[in-house]
């Protein structure tokens, strides 16, 4: 049995590896754009969908995972109060104009994500009880092709 999965499992990691030009380490491919929808409210956030080119994903993950290189450009609306829509260490400059008001749409970025890690989204307008608690996090994960990874199991 060994003898004949050994081939195969070969050639399902060297037809990607040929086809990409054997880029098996390039540790940073890159990036793809995308957009991301997202509900506020009180007391969190919601990723309602991810745009990539003309395909459109519904994600059901608790926080959004990106890999590291992803352009990402939100778009953040609210059905209940006023929220904020900051993002730890990448908007903290212009954190009181993040205003996401019910009605209107609040776009931020292009933001590009090139360091792997957690990223905090908080809410920083004061919507209520809970509001020091309303966050979501940006996890980024190293962009390494599937191939690559099977090549080291
Ligand atoms: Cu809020």
């Amino acid at each position: 049995m060994r003898k004949v999965l050994t081939p195969i499992f070969l050639i399902l990691i060297l037809i990607p590896a040929i086809s990409q030009g054997f880029n098996l380490l390039s540790p940073q491919p890159a990036g793809v754009n995308k957009t991301v929808y997202i509900e506020a409210f009180q007391f969190g956030y919601r990723v309602v969908a991810i745009q990539e080119g003309d395909k459109l994903y519904y994600p059901s993950t608790p926080s959004l995972k990106l890999n590291a290189g992803d352009t990402v450009t939100f778009h953040v609306v609210t059905k209940d109060v006023t929220h904020g829509f900051t993002i730890d260490g990448i908007t903290d400059g212009i954190a009181e104009e993040l205003l996401v008001i019910p009605g209107r749409t609040l776009v931020v970025g292009p933001v590009t994500f090139t360091d792997v890690g957690k990223y905090r989204v908080r809410c920083s307008a004061n919507c209520g009880s809970l509001h020091p608690f309303m966050s979501i996090d940006i996890i980024v994960e190293p962009k390494i092709p599937y191939y690559a990874l099977s090549a080291l199991l």
